[in-house]
């Protein structure tokens, strides 16, 4: 197996708008380099990347893809990663794992909603970004509009690198504003002459930009207003590989007009593992730097797991420094534990190709590791530092999960457990208070998708249906009770009798137990039952069926019997004082309220601002950023389940949201009364 120093590699992820054209030009470039020796096709199901049965018969990705070319003595690694905004969680958490973001943009697309999601995850991304506008062969396809659109929406400003040599069915080649020469089907030729003068101009803001990060290339410019060949090549490719210039190119992934220039260009302009091998790990609460090496430390990053129904997980990996190969021990440190690489792969897709090593600044894939999950490094066993970890977005869509026959409720939690390993967005968890096991992630698709895959690979039939909401029950007076518990007909009696003194307590405070018993008139061996008596009930709940919080109650008299009395006998005695009790104490519902960051467009915000107050919303502020603003809201989790969808709709898919749980707070009358007929009239008693 050929061993790639940093510099002769590339790894590129392609980002954008489901449909812009990513994984057409994955397949193109496979064609092109001769790694695949037939063209597939989306729309007939047989491209390299999209193998899944689930993405075939949608004829869209729905999880990342990796494949490589080898070309012009470099190796290229692509990261396919899936558009659609459900999925995510697999640009996240891969991005770390590449030098390059390649965002892929429709030409015919204007700013289409994928697009923009994809500019809003490379905003922490602080290497290479580079634009590609694709299917340019495509009706109304226009360069240059996409590139404004981008700007203006986004607030990037693409470069072009390339420009276009014509445009719909006529778009024949692209213009290399560097090598000043065209790239058409004929390979490398002269430029047409009707398209000099776009040249001139373009390559004269291209150096203008470069120039302009760099003091001594904007001297050079101001004096003689342009750029040696030299210094424009060895001041892009800096600017790029910090993040400063963002380049664009275009082609058409459909008939691969502009596709190898565009690869001439990866390999001329774009960061190499070379250019980003200083890195910044973290190590306990600290940063440290880490020079990666082709012959130095381990250091490895696991950005993509994927659940091979018979060849189990494949953990896709990429290296920064060091060789992994198998057999050797490394050690993890976001699972806490040791691990070991066996069988290894280069993978094109589905394709596995067996490799003994996989070296620093490549990226392959392990298979049958023990404890190492997606997001987990890969260091030497001796080490504790770890890749920086990603920040994932929170949930936007909630769904309870259940078996749809009883006899697969056991199967169903294995099975999901290895389902929902793949992307790190969704959770699965029992939500303890309404007895439900709760699937959340970042939209509906994505739960769907869940089923499916439960169905396809594990036999599991599951059906999602929407959660209940976790209230909670309280009181908002004080109240006495009393309760005597005495059975003395025949065999052996039970008695007990408790006096309570119940009051609410400060939001928060859950339950205290005072026992104020003097003189013995309860024996103080019984007196942990009592408080059992009270914690059980509370879990159960009283007036709706949900815990009890925020209850004091203090047991300050009662009577015992020598013969009768028991634990079970105090324990229901308090059990029933409390019951009794509660309801005199003007009792009400507690719901969970979230904070929400809800993020619009302008044009949307009065739709946005009037839909929050009829789900009992609350705005707390508001900020501009950009041409969006950051809305911050507090909801209550009941209106939040359907929330997601709601604000798609009235936002033209462009509304986004992030949310965390904030307090519990009094649920208003008329819903209380509601909930707790609800449960009076189930059998939940
Ligand atoms: N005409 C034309 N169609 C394209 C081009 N690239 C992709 N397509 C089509 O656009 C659709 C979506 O492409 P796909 O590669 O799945 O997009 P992805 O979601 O970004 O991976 C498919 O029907 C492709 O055949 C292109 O350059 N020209
Ligand atoms: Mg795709």
């Amino acid at each position: 197996m050929k061993e790639y120093s940093f510099k002769k590699l590339r790894n590129l992820m392609l980002v954008g708008s489901s449909g812009a054209g990513k994984t057409t030009l994955a397949e193109q470039i496979f064609f092109l380099t001769k790694s695949s020796n037939r063209l597939g096709k989306i729309d007939e199901g047989n491209t390299i990347l999209d193998f899944d049965p689930e993405e075939t018969a949608k004829k869209m990705s729905l999880g990342l893809a990796i494949g490589y070319v080898n070309h012009k003595d470099h190796k290229i690694n692509l990261l396919d990663a899936p558009g659609y905004p459900d999925f995510v969680g697999d640009t996240v958490v891969a991005l770390p794992a590449v030098e390059n973001a390649v965002v892929v943009a429709n030409a015919a697309g204007g700013f289409e909603v994928g697009l923009e999601l994809a500019l809003e995850q490379l905003e922490q991304h602080k290497k290479g970004k580079v634009v590609l506008v694709n299917r340019m062969d495509n009706e109304h396809a226009d360069y240059e509009k996409t590139l404004e659109a981008i700007h203006e929406n986004a607030g990037i400003n693409p470069i072009s690198v390339h420009i276009p040599i014509g445009k719909e069915g006529a778009f024949e080649g692209v213009v290399d504003l560097i090598r000043q020469k065209a790239f058409t089907a004929a390979g490398e030729v002269d430029v047409p002459a009707n398209m000099t003068d776009a040249m001139e101009e373009a390559r004269l803001h291209l150096m203008e930009a470069v120039a302009e990060t760099d003091e001594e290339l904007l001297n050079e410019f101001l004096e003689n207003m342009e750029l040696s060949q030299e210094n424009l090549i060895r001041g892009l490719r800096k600017a790029i590989a910090n993040g400063e210039i963002c380049p664009a190119f275009v082609c058409s992934a459909g008939t691969g007009v502009g596709v190898l220039a565009f690869l001439q260009a990866v390999i001329d302009y774009l960061p190499s593992p070379e250019d980003c091998k200083v890195m910044e790990l973290v190590d306990g609460d600290k940063n440290k730097e880490f020079i990666c090496s082709p012959d130095g430390e381990l250091l490895g990053y696991i950005f993509k797991l994927y659940a091979d129904p018979s060849m189990g997980d494949f953990a896709y990996v990429r290296m920064f420094s060091g060789t992994l190969k198998t057999g050797t021990e490394f050690y993890t440190p976001e699972r806490e534990a040791k691990d070991k690489a066996g069988n290894m792969y280069f993978m094109l897709g589905k394709n596995r190709h067996d490799c003994s090593e996989i070296h620093a600044g490549e990226i392959g894939a392990l298979v049958k590791l023990k404890n190492s999950k997606v997001m987990s490094s890969i260091v030497a066993p001796n080490a504790r530092h770890a890749v920086k970890p990603v920040i994932l977005p929170s949930a936007t869509s909630w769904q309870a999960i259940k078996a749809v026959n009883q006899s697969d409720e056991d199967k169903i939690g294995s099975s999901l457990q290895r389902v929902i390993a793949e992307d790190p967005t969704i959770r699965y968890d029992l939500n303890v208070e309404t007895h439900e096991n709760v699937l959340s992630g970042m939209g509906d698709q994505q739960l769907q998708l869940v089923l499916k895959k439960l169905k396809n690979r594990y036999k599991v039939e599951a059906e999602l249906k929407a959660p209940r909401i976790p209230y909670k029950e309280t009181i908002t007076a004080g109240a006495e009770s009393q309760y005597r518990h005495k059975k003395q007909s025949g065999g052996r009696g039970q008695y007990g009798e408790v006096y309570f003194r119940i009051k609410p307590t400060e939001r928060g405070e859950g339950f205290q137990f005072i026992n104020a018993i003097v003189g013995g008139v309860i024996p103080s061996n019984f007196i942990p039952a009592i408080e059992k008596g009270l914690v059980e009930t509370m879990e159960k709940g009283i007036i709706a069926g949900y815990q009890v919080v925020d209850v004091a109650v203090e047991v300050y008299y009662g009577s015992y019997h020598d013969v009768d009395s028991s634990e079970m006998a105090f324990k229901i005695a308090s059990s029933m004082a409390l019951k009794e009790g509660f309801k005199k104490c003007k009792p009400i519902l507690l719901e969970p309220i979230h904070n929400l960051v809800i993020i619009v467009p302008n044009e949307y915000m009065g739709d946005v601002m009037g839909d929050i107050s009829t789900r009992r919303g609350r705005i707390m502020g508001m900020e501009q950023h950009g041409k969006k603003q950051h809305l911050s809201a507090q909801m209550p989790l009941a209106e939040m389940f359907a929330y997601y969808p709601a604000l798609k709709s009235f936002t033209q898919g462009r509304g986004r949201f992030t949310q965390e749980f904030s307090h519990y707070e009094r649920v208003p009358e008329d819903i209380t009364q509601k909930v707790v007929a609800a449960w009076q009239d189930n059998d939940l008693q």
